[in-house]
């Protein structure tokens, strides 16, 4: 199991509001290297299956259909001990919790829209990316 890689989703707020570009430019003046990268759209069963650890939380109705109304840009992101501190980038899943200059803080309007995705474990990140890519599209 790789402890170098992460995988990251900028949510469909991120992409509606034009924030694309700003967050990418973090990501990789934070020394994480995109070594996989697409723009695409889950569906129904795609979100409720890469969510379903939350099936039984109140808000997994409306998390899933937050992720499926528009676009998302899929990444895997490579840099040492990823995970954790892609978490630390991305900052606490309510944007009124995060430290100063992460992203969420920066760009997430709320709990629920919170602009980007983070694995929160190595094994987590390795379902995740194969969740999103084939092997041939992880460089
Ligand atoms: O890993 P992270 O995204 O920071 O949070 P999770 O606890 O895994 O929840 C996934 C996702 O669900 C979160 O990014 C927003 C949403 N959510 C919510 O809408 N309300 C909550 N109380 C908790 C999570
Ligand atoms: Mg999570």
């Amino acid at each position: 199991m790789r402890t170098d890689r992460t995988f990251t989703m900028l949510k469909p707020d991120s992409v509606e509001k034009g924030h694309i570009g700003a967050i990418l430019e973090k990501i990789t003046a934070s020394g994480f290297k995109i070594v996989a990268m697409k723009l695409t759209q889950m569906t129904t069963a795609d979100a409720k299956e890469f969510y379903a650890v939350h099936k039984e939380r109140p808000f997994y109705g409306e998390l899933v259909e937050y992720m499926t109304r528009g676009p998302i840009v899929a990444a895997v992101l490579e840099k040492d001990n990823a995970v954790e501190d892609f978490r630390t980038l991305i900052g606490a899943t309510n944007p009124e919790e995060a430290a100063e200059g992460t992203i969420r803080k920066l760009y997430a309007a709320s709990i629920g829209e919170n602009a980007v995705h983070g694995s929160d474990s190595d094994e987590n990140a390795e379902i995740e990316s194969q969740f999103h890519f084939a092997g041939r599209e992880i460089f």
